[in-house]
């Protein structure tokens, strides 16, 4: 990896040895954030925060067994999904370690049904912060990797503590995202509107250093991830394009695809961020009623935001998703993630579906 001048080794002391830290560590990392783009120290200090919240997140995983924390908590969220003791346990870090910053105004949690508000008179200036403390939490009873997914508003505007509809702030207002994969290795993956940036838990040194600068998805891709036990109910164009694909060499595409699917959108979305790849969770005739199955704030934005910083495309297949105005806070939506000439393929294929016109998807 080249990193950028101004992350050139500089000599740091470890006992009595000197040590070249080829990896600058985050707040390295984010202070030269805040020298070059004025990302504020508030900002700064946030993020410091919510990354040690998913490093405390990271060890409770992996102790789970010894703790009797995995399993459920025998409770259910606003979702009517079981939730896991985990789950709790990350909501829980989360939302303290967000009390520190004395600048968030509010919490949007996938695991808390109200919004959790921590100022009485939230200002301009102000941050929200949405978070799914732990997605793809099915897969902790089988000791898959799971992640946690967040995203940061900053208030334009006063805003209204007595009303939950005042955090209904579109995808476009955040000013940083970012997510945790917990697997072999520990992940922490940001963008504060300046490219992403992708960092790992050093273990034994408690801290997350700089190993992918600049992260871009390829344009093209021959891999896709769709949860394909879903293929009945699908909708034309999202069937039309799985077909497509499975077809193989042969097919129209003229060429052979794989296929991935992890449970854990992060996994699949960190997967697409590493090598390209497209990521679907369309909306389909179980989930209609739903909107379908992935939520708006703090799932697909997050993501969005990251997806479009990388340089491809984020879409419900009809519209861009930094775009949709919320109506609720745990709103879902389809999503359609990743590589920009697959993902532009599948928004042809959706206007073709509307207006019965074929089109070239390559125009
Ligand atoms: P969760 O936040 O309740 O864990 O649900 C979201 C997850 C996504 O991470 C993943 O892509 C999807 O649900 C998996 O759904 P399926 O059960 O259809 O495989
Ligand atoms: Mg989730």
């Amino acid at each position: 990896m080249t990193l950028p001048m101004a992350y050139a080794p500089r000599p740091t002391f470890q006992g009595n040895r000197a040590m070249p830290h080829t990896h600058p560590t985050l707040r390295q990392f984010l202070l030269n954030e805040y020298r070059t783009h004025g990302t504020e120290k508030d900002l700064v200090f946030l993020l410091e925060d919510i990354a040690t919240a998913c490093r405390v997140i990271s060890s409770r995983i992996r102790n789970g067994s010894f703790e009797g924390e995995l399993g459920s908590a025998g409770s259910t969220n606003i979702q009517g999904e079981t939730q896991k003791q985990l789950d709790v346990i990350a909501n829980d870090e989360f939302e303290s370690h967000c009390r520190n910053c004395s600048r968030v105004a509010a919490l949007v949690s996938e695991e808390v049904e109200e919004v959790t508000w921590l100022k009485q008179r939230p200002v301009a200036g102000d941050y929200v912060v949405y978070f799914d403390p732990l997605d793809g939490s099915s897969n902790l009873d089988v000791n898959l990797s799971v992640g946690s997914i967040f995203s940061i508003v900053q208030l334009a505007e006063a805003i209204d503590a007595t009303d939950d509809r005042s955090v209904l702030l579109p995808g476009s207002e955040q000013i940083c995202a970012g997510y945790a994969v917990y697997g072999p290795a520990t992940s922490f993956v940001i963008t504060t509107g300046y490219g992403v940036h992708g960092f790992t838990n050093h273990l034994g040194h408690g801290e997350f250093r700089l190993v992918s600068h600049g992260m871009t998805i390829p344009e093209e891709t021959e891999e896709f991830a769709i949860n394909a036990s879903r293929h009945t109910r699908w909708d034309p164009p999202i069937r039309r394009y799985f077909d497509e694909c499975v077809a193989g060499s042969n097919g129209p595409r003229g060429k052979s695809f794989n296929m991935r699917w992890t449970a854990s959108m992060v996994l699949d979305i960190h997967r697409i961020l590493t090598r390209g790849g497209v990521f679907l969770y369309p909306v389909d005739s179980a989930n209609r009623a739903q909107g379908g199955k992935l939520r708006l704030l703090y799932e697909a934005n997050p993501m969005a935001m990251l997806i479009e910083q990388a340089g491809g495309r984020a879409t419900t297949g009809r519209e861009r998703i930094l775009e949709i105005q919320p109506e609720s806070s745990h709103e879902r939506v389809p999503v359609i993630f990743g590589s920009k000439a697959e993902v532009e393929r599948i928004e042809c294929y959706f206007r073709e579906d509307a207006s019965g016109q074929a089109e070239d998807p390559a125009t």
